[in-house]
């Protein structure tokens, strides 16, 4: 298949100012009949004909200004047509069966409602048309359907118009005054009952809210409306940003390849991102549920009213609309946790990506399948590189900066260099080198040393860009540091500074220290960056005991953590080191200033990704050995306080306050510890939690450290989640997860089973996920040593494959590591890849993230 390289764009040579779409709608027949008016572009190179996108579709009728018309040829899946004149309106019909359409892309059936997913190139799959995010239309809609199966119809923008059609249809009609791309088209037909609201913005407007979902889920929909409120009074307050409809709509589905779609005043939903309540919700499915309605709000005008002239562009409205909503969840529930929690993605999942074989810049140069293509990389290095230019310029010239962007580019779509050059112009920022970090792929690594002589402390950092696939030299980054030093007697420091490291080597002295100073560095986690500090293990005791910065305190315990256990995993014990940890371990237990949200975050011990990440090949097999082993040594250890703390938690009533969500966060964590060091016990007590739970987040706590342990409780509470939930296709979601992801030995005999149960399916994308992507995410058991788990979910890619190759592509990347994994395995996983390869029907999608990883 193609590439397609970001040098080569050009504008579209026609304009479509109008599209005129209507549906006669049915789960297998909708007829669509698409009617643009298209006028020659001025600032594109003219051209005989126009291209119209399509993708697996059968062209019905075609005519032009009214009249059939044969200067139409079909070139590949697109339909090109031959036009004359400077506009034309143009007639199309196209046929589609969405009950057939497995992908989950374009139109399709969830559970008897018809909806959309548009972006990045599912429009196509409607009716032809240039489906590309750079040609802005303004589009009015008509839907007919029949009454009884789908009395609710929506699109974009504002209803219209709708009546009664004959032998028991209706019809609707929606206009959406704002031109947008293809891309934010949306369109749902179905059974559905709303949570309606309302919203004043901040000029005094009156937004209709309304959250759609089935019949029986609306008690569920409180949280995701409260969410969506306080996101748009966020929005006005810190970005200026103030809605531009009468209406909005939220639709919720159970079937959803991703989270949700931003589409123009018709969100929809991944079910799993609605609904919410104590029952059914984990704390962190609230947490995601706020972030995620957080997130789809903030593309109204970061995505929407600017949105990406190409798809190159993406991390333009990505990575900016992440950190958009990392901001907003900052602000509800606690600045330092969050940052914690959004570093931990970033280097559980983005780190590795930029260390492996798919590794591309947040702008990359060229593509295959756009779809592989929403990265994490995209996504959360695209926020993390916005929010240094924020760190560099302060909160207030940041603002200007993106007043500025907003101003400037509303209503266009945008580049990064559009994004850059608004910051520069708006928040002062010269930003000339910081553009590498759009361009240059890879995790710099920072390393730090801190001399000290007479009263002079010299720190001297060096980066280097590690090379990545078609990028072998780098160029130095400019890298912000938030840097403190303390002294050790008083643990205070004298304030903290920003330091810009912008070559390949610098030092930067400070005078006046008559002791040397324990250095502070990265705080806040200021740049994406690897930062490998020389710096001795009572350092970073003193720092996990006395940093004031809360993201620096954890990464003190996360790096005293990391060298132990990568030490063990290589085959060398140091007692005094974990003597150190548990140390700091028992400290940060009894520390009673800290509140027990950052408690946990501190108890917690490196993943065994992270911890894979820090070597050269990999043993995932020794590594999770040496994790488990640190966890039954503080287990043991610790155990008297770790039950005490667990007793104490467990007293805690559930509630959403802070207090309340802490104390179910360390309940939890304590478990583990001691499920580690005893299971017999542990199993009484998680059991004694999971019976006494009035909340998801004690009673999947519970049940996850169950499921590690080879008890009679194990077995006793699987049973009883299953009955309990049994119907709830969220919750058993969780019960098919919790199993997958599991410490128990048997883990992979156990997915298997799972894979037959009657409720697994391949055609729901969240099933999948929870069954083979807990799996592929549980290092025990995808790491094997024997090589099932690779078989397993290399089985999984070439079942999956022709149902939905966007999610059978999403699970190549974890055989695709195979080159920082130990020999054995590496060539294990190799064989795997290979094997898929060798599959003569491959997508696009999974055929180019195997031929990537393969190299
Ligand atoms: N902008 C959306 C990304 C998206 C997507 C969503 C659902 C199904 C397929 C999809 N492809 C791309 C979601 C977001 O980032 O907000
Ligand atoms: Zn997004």
């Amino acid at each position: 298949p193609a590439i397609i390289q970001r040098k080569d764009y050009k504008p579209f040579p026609w304009l479509i100012p109008q599209t005129h779409l209507s549906f006669e709608l049915g789960l297998e027949k909708t007829r669509v009949t698409a009617t643009l008016t298209v006028e020659r572009n001025p600032e594109a190179e003219a051209s005989p004909t126009i291209r119209l996108n399509g993708d697996g579709l059968k062209l019905g009728e075609f005519k032009c200004d009214g009249a059939k018309c044969s200067g139409h040829t079909m070139d590949g899946d697109d339909l090109v047509v031959t036009l004359e004149g400077d506009s034309h309106t143009l007639t199309i019909v196209t046929e589609i069966d969405p009950s057939q359409n497995t992908q989950l892309m374009g139109l399709f059936a969830s559970g008897g409602m018809l909806c959309t997913q548009c972006e990045a190139e599912g429009f196509r799959r409607i009716t032809f048309f240039p489906d590309r995010p750079d040609v802005l239309s303004t589009y009015t809609v008509r839907m007919s359907a029949p009454n009884a199966e789908f009395p609710v119809l929506l699109s974009n923008g504002n209803n219209t118009d709708s009546g009664e059609g004959e032998g028991g249809t209706h019809w609707a009609e929606w206009h959406d005054p704002w031109p947008k791309p293809s891309y934010l088209f949306a369109l749902v037909a179905g059974d559905l009952v709303a949570n309606s609201d309302s919203f004043t913005t901040m000029s005094g407007r009156e937004v209709t809210l309304n959250i759609y979902v089935r019949d029986g889920d609306l008690p569920r929909t409180e949280h995701a409306m409260e969410s969506l409120k306080k996101s748009m009074v966020w929005d006005e307050e810190t970005f200026g940003r103030e809605y531009d409809l009468d209406l909005f709509n939220i639709v919720a589905v159970s079937d959803f390849n991703m989270g949700a779609m931003e589409n123009k005043g018709l969100n929809i939903f991944n079910t799993k991102y609605v609904l919410a309540d104590p029952e059914t919700a984990t704390d962190g499915n609230f947490d995601a549920v706020e972030g995620v309605i957080a997130h789809e709000y903030f593309h109204n005008w970061s995505g929407n009213r600017i949105t990406c002239r190409d798809w190159f562009q993406l991390s333009l409205k990505e990575g900016f609309t992440v950190l958009r909503d990392q901001l907003f969840s900052q602000d509800m529930q606690g600045e330092a946790v969050k940052r914690i929690e959004d570093v931990r993605v970033l280097r559980s999942v983005q780190f590795p990506e930029d260390s492996g074989p798919l590794a591309h810049p947040i702008r990359p140069d060229s593509y295959r399948e756009i779809s592989n293509f929403y990265t994490s990389t995209i996504y959360n290095k695209g926020a993390e590189v916005i929010r240094m230019m924020r760190t560099m310029a302060g909160p207030d010239a940041f603002r200007k900066g993106t007043d500025l962007y907003f101003g400037r580019h509303d209503g266009e779509a945008a580049t990064c260099e559009d994004f850059v050059r608004s910051m520069e112009d708006g928040a002062g920022l010269e930003l000339e080198q910081f553009r590498r970090w759009y361009s240059q792929a890879g995790t710099p690594v920072v390393e730090a040393v801190l001399v000290h002589d007479g009263d002079t402390a010299a720190l001297t950092l060096k980066q280097t860009v590690p090379p990545t696939p078609g990028q072998v030299e780098k160029q130095p980054m400019p890298i912000p540091l938030r840097i403190a030093l303390f002294d050790r007697a008083t643990a205070t420091h004298r304030g903290e500074e920003l330091v810009m490291l912008t070559d390949a080597e610098q030092t930067f002295t400070y005078e006046g220290f008559a002791e040397k100073p324990v250095l502070s560095i990265n705080r806040g986690f200021s740049a994406p960056v690897t930062v490998r500090r020389d710096i001795p293990q009572d350092e970073l005791v003193f720092l996990a005991a006395n940093d004031d910065d809360p993201f620096a305190r954890y990464e003190a315990m996360q790096d005293l953590v990391t060298d132990y256990l990568t030490q063990v995993a290589a085959g060398s014990q140091d007692d005094a080191m974990r003597a150190a940890i548990g140390e700091a371990f028992a400290a940060i237990m009894q520390d009673g200033d800290l509140e027990d949200a950052m408690r946990g975050e501190l108890m917690i011990l490196p993943g065994e990704t992270y911890l894979a990440e820090q070597v050269d090949a990999a043993d995932p097999g020794r590594i999770h050995e040496a994790r488990q082993g640190l966890k039954a040594w503080l287990g043991e250890t610790f155990g008297d306080q770790l039950r005490a703390l667990h007793d104490r938690a467990n007293n805690v009533p559930y509630g959403q306050s802070a207090e309340a969500r802490g104390a179910r966060k360390v309940k939890t964590l304590a478990l583990t510890f001691l499920a580690a060091a005893d299971a017999d016990g542990t199993a009484k007590r998680a059991a004694g939690q999971y019976d006494a739970a009035d909340n998801m987040t004690d009673r999947q706590g519970a049940l996850m450290v169950l499921a590690g342990l080879n008890s009679p409780e194990r077995t006793a509470r699987l049973m009883d989640f299953y009955n309990r939930y049994r119907g709830d296709e969220l919750t058993i979601d969780k019960w098919f997860a919790t199993q997958a992801a599991s410490l128990h030995p048997n883990v992979i005999e156990h997915v298997k089973a799972l894979a037959e149960h009657p409720d697994f399916t391949m055609r729901n994308p969240n099933r999948v996920r929870s069954l083979y992507m807990a799996f592929a995410a549980n290092p025990q058991g995808f790491h094997a040593p024997d090589g099932s788990g690779y078989k397993l979910i290399a089985d999984v890619i070439l079942a999956l494959d022709p149902i939905n190759p966007q999610t059978a592509a999403r699970f190549v990347p974890y055989l695709g590591r195979f080159r920082r994994i130990e020999a054995g395995r590496a060539k294990l996983m190799r064989a795997e890849l290979e094997r898929i390869a060798a599959s003569p029907t491959l997508s696009r999608d999974t055929h180019e993230q195997v031929s990537r990883s393969l190299g």
